[in-house]
């Protein structure tokens, strides 16, 4: 009867132990991440993201922006990598930005959701964090991956950015400021409501 009443005890103590994190403790790293609204070009964090191509060599949107301020030697760093993968990711300088590194990935183009999009879209989110962890950034900034030229729906892509982020930093622990940079107000709705 004592070992009895002693087990119920424990098990009841167990119980207590596992409601306990989702109850009282909301999950850490969703206080890590920020949305703001502007042009990530100007932000003064370790590593800014480049939504590139796989030529790695420039184009449009935020990609044109980005190696517009970097100036002329980024491309040059961006020739050694002859190309990325989609999903991949690469570093290089910052040069003339205010952050001092640059991780380029070419996101997926959306064709209705049937080709893998998703797990594209969260792979350039997983590798650039890997990336700027391996490298000791302290912080970093997303703009919205595919959803300009790439016309991934903004809504579908800010979930896939806020699950892949959190999931990696309550996965790995790594002491990362992640910051969601988007460039129109309803970008910033959408990520706003999500964290
Ligand atoms: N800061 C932050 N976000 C920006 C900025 C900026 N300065 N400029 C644009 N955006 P897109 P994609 C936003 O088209 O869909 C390029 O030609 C923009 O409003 O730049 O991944 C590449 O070379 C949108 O929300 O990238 C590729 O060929 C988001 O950035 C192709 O476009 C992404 O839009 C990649 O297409």
């Amino acid at each position: 009867e004592e070992l009895d009443e002693f087990n119920r005890r424990i098990v009841g103590r167990i119980e207590v132990v596992r409601s306990f994190p989702e109850v009282a403790c909301p999950g850490k790293s969703v206080r890590r991440m920020k949305a703001i609204q502007g042009d990530i070009t100007r932000l003064q964090v370790d590593a800014i993201v480049n939504a590139a191509n796989t030529s790695l060599l420039g184009g449009g949107g935020v990609d044109g922006a980005i190696h517009r301020a970097a100036g002329p030697e980024l491309v040059e760093e961006c020739r050694k990598f002859r190309g990325c993968k989609t999903g991949e990711a690469r570093l290089t300088q910052g040069y003339r930005l205010p952050a001092r590194w640059v991780i380029h990935t070419p996101g997926p183009v959306w064709n209705g959701g049937g080709l893998h999009e998703r797990e594209k879209l969260a792979s350039c989110y997983r590798n650039s964090l890997r990336l700027a962890m391996d490298q000791g950034a302290g912080s970093i900034a997303f703009p919205c991956i595919s959803t300009g030229v790439y016309r991934y729906p903004p809504d579908l892509a800010a979930q896939v950015a806020v699950e892949t982020c959190r999931d990696f930093l309550e996965e790995t622990g790594a002491d990362l400021a992640v910051t969601f940079c988007c460039f129109s107000k309803a970008d910033l709705e959408l990520y706003q409501k999500l964290l």
